[in-house]
């Protein structure tokens, strides 16, 4: 069934996905070119609504979704309203706890609305559609799932899969053993009443995506492939997607578009030329120029901020970019009086603060000790005196110096700094 990487059929967007490191499997990679070459094919990727939001884990294959809609193909972006209900065991090593039905219906529609943002539902020949597969499984009853749909797979068969096979040391249940024919069966659904016959996924993925071009064939279904997307590794090793604070997500209110510009930022040398094929619309020219950057120029960091700001523009649009350069411009600077009161907020999301009593005005060495800027009063006071304190953007050297409630930033907050970059947030209660 698997043919990897010959490349006699020509198809420019699979060779573009090919020269980016997009493509980790396909099934009949060259009839798969030929078709994509001839017709406008529709194609589709799921997401469960495991959590409130995505996070750049799911980027990927969004964005690779997003490329075949720019090469004149159809997306649909699945969310998984009824499988979140059940848990895929697909590269997990150990069985989920299932999440209530509201809470999976909130999330669903939160998926929806973050995946809407990466594609054009608009478009004249080739609009995208957003779908969950809530609306043809809940209907499902048992005698029909395990007479027309059960019947086609062997539990041999859904045995050898390794997301059933690396959890059978430890014990997998029926439910999460079943989820495979489910996935199977939004294929199937998808490709009679989408004409769909494309599914595309993480290399996690290939065993489900497998399941349903089985389910297809066994269903009389006409052409059908898969194709998966390589794990995004890093080159030192740890987990890519994770910063200190944990998940980089999409949701702003999780992670501010400040964090998730300094994630792309501190990109290593060693993975930012591999990032930019994934994750930005850039040509392979514009990619050759940044990596002769890389190599002649590294202090220079200029692949990392075109990596950063291309991504940040795709998930957070031109004024969550603008905004995430203003704040970061702002904090190196200090001068964080330029912020608005939003960009502050989320300047200062992951910085040390404090809520303290509301006064006509506070001792800035009190501020730095509720803050704890500083371990002691001494400490304090040295720290201001030798001109290391900045409040609210301005150097302050006197170590009894007050600030009046006047002088709060937007009303209501002190902004702190304690040598080149250490940012306090004080908010009054
Ligand atoms: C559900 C129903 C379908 C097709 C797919 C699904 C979801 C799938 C799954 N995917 C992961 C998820 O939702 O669990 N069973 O978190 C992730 N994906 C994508 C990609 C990835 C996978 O959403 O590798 C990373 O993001 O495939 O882990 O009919």
């Amino acid at each position: 069934m698997m043919s990897t990487n010959h490349t006699n059929t020509s198809n420019a967007l699979l060779e573009d996905l090919e020269f980016r490191g997009l493509v980790h499997q396909t099934t009949h990679r060259d009839e798969l070119a030929a078709k994509l070459q001839k017709e406008s094919v529709t194609l589709y990727a799921g997401f469960d609504p495991t959590a409130d939001s995505l996070h750049i884990g799911h980027l990927l294959p969004i964005l690779v979704l997003r490329r075949f809609q720019q090469a004149g193909h159809k997306p649909i972006a699945l969310v998984g309203g009824g499988t979140g209900l059940i848990g895929d065991p697909s590269g997990r090593t150990t069985e989920r706890s299932l999440n209530s039905d509201e809470t999976v219906a909130l999330w669903t529609e939160r998926l929806k609305g973050q995946l809407a943002r990466f594609l054009d539902f608009n478009a004249a020949s080739n609009p995208a559609n957003l779908v969950s597969n809530y609306d043809w499984i809940k209907p499902l009853d048992i005698i029909s799932f395990l007479r027309d749909i059960g019947k086609n797979f062997t539990v041999n068969y859904m045995l050898a899969k390794d997301s059933v096979d690396s959890r059978l040391a430890n014990g997998i249940s029926f439910t999460e053993f079943s989820y495979m024919i489910l996935q199977a069966y939004d294929f199937q659904q998808l490709h009679v009443n989408h004409g769909c016959s494309l599914q595309i996924g993480g290399s996690d993925q290939w065993g489900n995506i497998t399941a349903g071009l089985d389910l297809i064939g066994k269903t009389g279904g006409g052409d059908a492939f898969g194709m998966t997307l390589p794990l995004v590794t890093k080159s030192d090793g740890k987990k890519f997607g994770k910063s200190e604070s944990g998940a980089v997500w999409l949701d702003r209110s999780k992670t501010s578009v400040y964090q998730f510009y300094q994630f792309w930022i501190n990109t290593d040398d060693a993975d930012v030329v591999k990032f930019l094929k994934y994750f930005t619309p850039l040509s392979k020219e514009q990619i050759a120029e940044l990596e002769t950057e890389v190599a002649e120029r590294p202090e220079k960091r200029a692949a990392q901020r075109e990596l950063a700001r291309e991504v940040t523009r795709l998930v957070h649009g031109d004024d969550g970019l603008e905004a995430a350069e203003r704040i970061t411009q702002a904090l190196f600077s200090g001068d964080i009086t330029q912020l608005n009161e939003a960009e502050l907020v989320e300047a200062l999301q992951d910085m040390p603060s404090a809520t303290i009593e509301d006064a006509e005005s506070s001792s800035l060495m009190d501020l730095l000790i509720a803050v704890q800027a500083a371990p002691s009063r001494r400490q304090a006071r040295t720290d201001i005196e030798s001109g290391a304190v900045l409040a609210n953007g301005s150097k302050v050297t006197d170590a009894n110096a007050t600030i009046a409630r006047e002088e709060r930033l937007h009303g209501k907050f002190i902004v702190l700094r304690r040598g080149k970059k250490n940012y306090y947030l004080v908010k009054f209660a």
